[in-house]
């Protein structure tokens, strides 16, 4: 059966800025064992040669364990991987455009930064969104903060639409986004720099999952 978004509510995401690439492997291994059934490669900025194998390793690893794997911002290499779903940000240009190069199949994603772009991106045909940063966050520095405010009412418009709230979100602000109305969210920097990585996803899951 095709795997879905939906059926996550934590996305992890190896980010070679915290992550080196020798690394890759293992903090795959360790955030699917940890219960990540999303997961991302983010390789901003790296050479496209370094990011290809990497991206298909991660694939490799992902399919086995039942998971969905992502790429960041390369719909072509997405496409030519066999990658399970492409994230892209706003600057991607129309989603129509995005899935003419990756064909009907492959899941897509789209950051946005405000309810208008939120509603749409789900209109244009996303698979699921990110939404934020809710918090300043040094994994996107330079992005204001776009706070807690419009996640319920956003979230509601959407119905159980699989929106992921991110920037800055970690075990101490964890609490106060889930009482704003959040149902899944992107951990990136905090879970990276965990000293075990798969028990803190596991924790963060099981807090996640023990909200209705
Ligand atoms: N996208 P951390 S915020 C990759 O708002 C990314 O679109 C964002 O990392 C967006 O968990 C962000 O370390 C960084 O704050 C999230």
């Amino acid at each position: 059966m095709k795997k879905t978004p939906a059926e996550s509510r934590l996305y992890g995401i190896v980010d070679l800025g915290y992550v080196r690439p020798e690394n890759v492997e293992n903090t795959t291994t360790s955030l699917l064992r940890g219960g990540i059934r999303i997961l991302q490669l983010r390789a901003k900025r790296a050479p496209l040669e370094l990011v290809e194998p990497l991206a298909r390793r991660m694939q490799m690893l992902c399919r086995a364990a039942g998971a969905i794997f992502v790429l960041n911002d390369y719909p072509e290499m997405a496409a030519r991987i066999g990658a399970d779903a492409v994230h892209v940000g706003q600057d991607a240009g129309p989603l129509a455009a995005v899935r003419a190069l990756v064909g009907k199949d492959m899941l897509i994603g789209r950051s946005t930064h405000s309810p208008e772009q939120a509603l749409a991106a789900v209109t244009e045909g996303a698979d699921y969104i990110g939404f934020g940063p809710l918090f300043p966050t040094g994994t996107k520095p330079g992005r204001p903060a776009i706070g807690l405010q419009d996640i319920a009412a956003v979230q509601a418009q959407l119905g159980d639409f699989p929106m992921f709230c991110i920037g800055g979100i970690n075990g101490d602000t964890l609490p106060a986004v889930l009482q704003a109305g959040a149902r899944r969210v992107v951990i990136v920097s905090w879970l990276l720099q965990q000293p075990d990585c798969a028990a803190a996803a596991q924790n963060i899951i099981q807090t996640l999952n023990s909200r209705v």
